[in-house]
């Protein structure tokens, strides 16, 4: 069987990751169609060999799909993905509009495929940052519950979008040629710098990157009282996240089961190399699908806890890789 799929945001940095994975993956596509604003009309893109249209979304180009893979911001999903469902179609969002609604399966399929079964028509694609943590710790804690988490990211710029990333590369030459960096999508310059994660804080101090990551690990890994607490930070990488994380169990947790552990769990790889001081990078966690973990060891302030290290690309196993996964899966198990 073949099918109808929509790329909704095929013109940003998430929906050209979908349209390559699609291809790379050779996803049963019978016909893909494009959708993005009114802005990009007139665009082509091209798949498997050919060239074709961007349209601007409306309700009449999403009939006739079977599955949406959205990726245009919160405000579109939650105006066009129920129509989308309305019209027969099963929406993937990659955005936070749903995310946390009792009903709508918010899924990493390495850690909760099953929630796939009783959806109702939209399915949340989590945020980037924590599908990465996911992925490591879930396979840890099934070994051993997890207490509490501490975690600090290192984010890159394609988390903002493609704009976002251009951004970067022009601020870069910008100071390069002594020029002041100016800036449109960020707050401040990011090149040669870093700033907390630019999403508003509640009164509480929390950004609500930070709080996606609590709310958000919570419900996929099915913990809703997990102590969680994480400090979001953007840094001058193109498009891969990296995360320092402390984890606290009940019992010591032995450093080598950790990494027998993580060198065996699907969509991670061990990346560990102590003489070299070889662990995890952004350069080469881009492009990959795998979850980078490394530098794992014992918490000397703690006798059950872990410290490591990951780094995961942002735009595919962040965003673009879990949605076509999850695509997969629906069409394996027959529940689309
Ligand atoms: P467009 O290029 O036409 O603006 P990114 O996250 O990389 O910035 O990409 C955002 C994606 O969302 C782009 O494909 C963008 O299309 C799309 N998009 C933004 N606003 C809208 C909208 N109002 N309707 C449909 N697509 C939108
Ligand atoms: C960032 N993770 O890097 C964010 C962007 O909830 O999907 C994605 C926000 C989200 O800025």
């Amino acid at each position: 069987a073949t099918y109808r799929v929509g790329i909704l945001g095929a013109t940003g940095a998430v929906g050209a990751e979908i349209r390559q994975l699609l291809a790379e993956r050779q996803f049963p596509v019978g016909e893909l169609r494009l959708l993005a604003s009114p802005r990009s009309a007139g665009q082509t893109l091209a798949f498997a060999g050919e060239s074709l249209p961007v349209r601007p979304v409306s309700a009449s180009e999403l009939q006739n799909l079977d599955i949406v893979l959205a990726s245009a911001g919160g405000s579109v999903s939650r105006e066009w993905a129920p129509v989308a469902v309305q019209q027969g179609a099963v929406v993937i969002d990659n955005s936070s509009a749903f995310r946390l609604e009792p009903g709508v399966p918010l899924v990493v399929p390495e850690v909760n495929p099953q929630a796939l079964q009783n959806h109702r028509g939209i399915i949340a694609n989590p945020n980037c940052t924590t599908i990465l943590l996911c992925v490591v710790i879930y396979p840890l804690h099934q070994a051993q519950s997890i207490q509490r988490v501490v975690v600090a990211t290192y984010q890159s710029a394609s988390g903002a979008g493609a704009r976002a990333m251009q951004e970067l590369l022009r601020q870069t030459q910008q100071i390069l040629e002594n020029q002041p960096a100016t800036t449109e999508i960020f707050p401040y310059p990011l090149a040669f710098n870093l700033f907390p994660h630019n999403s508003p804080c509640n009164d509480q101090g929390y950004c609500q990157e930070e709080l996606k990551m609590i709310q958000e690990s919570r419900k996929i890994m099915g913990l809703p009282a997990l102590r969680l607490t994480a400090t979001c930070v953007r840094v001058p990488v193109l498009r891969a996240h990296s995360e320092a994380v402390n984890l606290e169990f009940s019992q010591p947790f032995p450093v080598a089961k950790a990494q027998e552990i993580l060198g065996n769990s699907p969509g991670v790889e061990l990346v560990e190399n102590w003489q070299n001081n070889y662990f995890p990078m952004p350069i080469h966690a881009s492009g990959k699908d795998a979850v980078l973990v490394g530098r794992i060891r014992q918490d000397l302030s703690h006798p059950c806890g872990l410290d490591l290290w990951l780094c995961g690309d942002q735009i595919r196993k962040g965003a673009a890789l879990n949605a076509v996964q999850i695509a997969e899966y629906l069409i394996q198990k027959n529940w689309l």
